[in-house]
């Protein structure tokens, strides 16, 4: 097992003395500017949330004093390296509560911790015939790693359905799909096109009970609320360091020991041996049996001061603050005349809205909402299955961080009158 040896010292909860939004504000550099003339709101954050300063310093400071290959040199600046790369993993173990560092896989983001466990587990696990249980809410990197595992093994794909425009999906019948032939049940915590909250350790020990193993995506929810992988009961989950403040190119594969162990390697090369042969290799265990070459050192450095950030302001006063946000801008969408179509619960929802204006295209929506300086999303956010359930190609889609405020959302709600009326709409 690796030990800590960051110098950085863990946040307490000092969520009741930070919780200054104003302030907290102020350590993202970025939001502080005008775009077409405009302030810029920036309602973009389930694609990518921006970086506060101890991240960006984090990153810099890496680069100008500690930059150098990990797990190879046994010179100083190699050695500081690799203490703050297992660090890091420390850290994102103590992040999701789990048992120990070696769960922790770094991989470039949610999409490869799913494509490792699609190649990897399922290499070894799902045969012709077995049921890979998915949702219709899912992510494009939560669907096509497993068609390609079907089209290689024989495998079927069966989807828990969507309740229509309130996104809730049907858990009454969730234990009928849970049959003896269906091996892995991949879903995701939080929906980035409906803002559905899936209960998630419901899901997992109903799972368990029939001996389905799971994945969770946590792509929306790692830096939006608390995770304890272990009050989960999950065997994986995945998620991007760049959705929650940290840097693009590091995410995390968390991985029960026990499933981990018998996993084949995802990639060959450096870093994963124990020995090399001409002829054969033998792979170190995990989590360096799955981290090939060389890593993204100085975003593990990063993600590091992401996760710190997160937890000095406290996750569970950002959920409640995202709640606020997103129950703020359903309201005032709602209340929207001239026709609009909102999509997801309308209660208890993340912070993000997906709609779609009356006889306006959702991405003119974006084209004109940008030219007033807010950044907003129009597609199909990589969930082109859910759109066509729904009957429609994309949405717009506001989605929110804990920066943002409800004067933000009120502005944005003018700007999307004032398209209305442009459009005739
Ligand atoms: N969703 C969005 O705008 P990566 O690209 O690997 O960091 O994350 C993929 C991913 C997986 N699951 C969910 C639920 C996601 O929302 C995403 C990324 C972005 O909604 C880009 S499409």
């Amino acid at each position: 097992m690796i030990t800590e040896t960051s110098p950085q010292t863990e946040p307490e909860d000092e969520a009741e003395s930070l919780a200054d939004w104003p302030a907290i504000r102020g350590d993202f550099p970025i939001l502080d500017q005008q775009v077409h003339g405009q302030p810029l709101i920036y309602f973009d954050n389930a694609a990518t949330t921006q970086k506060p300063r101890p991240v960006l310093d984090a990153l810099s400071h890496y680069y100008q004093t500690d930059n150098a290959n990990v797990h190879r040199g046994i010179h100083e600046l190699s050695n500081r390296a690799t203490a703050g790369f297992e660090a890091a993993r420390a850290r994102a173990a103590r992040f999701i509560n789990a048992a120990q560092p070696d769960d922790i896989i770094f991989t470039r983001g949610t999409t490869e911790g799913v494509n490792l466990v699609a190649q990897t587990w399922g290499a070894t696990h799902i045969r012709e015939g077995d049921g890979i249980l998915l949702t219709e809410m899912e992510h494009h990197s939560n669907i096509v790693p497993w068609q390609l595992l079907a089209e290689r093994t024989g495998a079927k794909l069966m989807f828990l359905p969507v309740s229509g425009d309130v996104g809730l999906l049907d858990l009454n019948r969730l234990d009928e799909w849970l049959t003896r032939d269906v091996k892995l049940f991949a879903f995701t915590h939080i929906s980035n096109s409906l803002g559905t909250i899936n209960p998630v350790a419901d899901f997992c020990a109903r799972a368990r009970k029939a001996g389905v193993t799971t994945l969770v995506d946590a792509a929306q929810s790692a830096g939006h609320r608390p995770l304890d992988v272990q009050e989960i009961g999950c065997d994986f989950l995945a998620f991007s360091g760049h959705k929650m403040c940290g840097p693009t190119g590091i995410g995390v594969l968390y991985g029960r020991q026990e499933v981990l162990a018998d996993m084949p390697p995802y990639q060959g090369g450096g870093e994963m041996i124990l020995n090399v042969d001409f002829q054969r290799s033998t792979w170190k265990p995990a989590p360096h049996r799955f981290e090939a070459g060389t890593p993204d050192i100085s975003g593990a450095f990063g993600l590091h001061a992401a996760m710190d950030y997160l937890d000095k302001i406290g996750r569970h006063r950002i959920a409640e603050h995202d709640q606020e946000l997103g129950a703020h801008a359903y309201a005032r969408l709602s209340q929207l005349k001239g026709g609009i179509r909102l999509f997801g619960p309308h209660v208890g929802r993340a912070g993000l809205v997906s709609f779609l204006l009356k006889d306006v295209h959702a991405h003119d929506v974006v084209t004109v909402a940008d030219q007033r300086g807010v950044a907003l999303r129009g597609g199909h956010h990589c969930n082109q299955p859910l759109m066509h359930k729904l009957g429609v190609e994309s949405t717009a889609r506001a989605s929110f961080y804990f920066y943002n405020t409800t004067e933000e959302i009120d502005r944005f709600v003018e700007v999307l009158r004032e398209i209305q009326e442009f459009f005739g709409a």
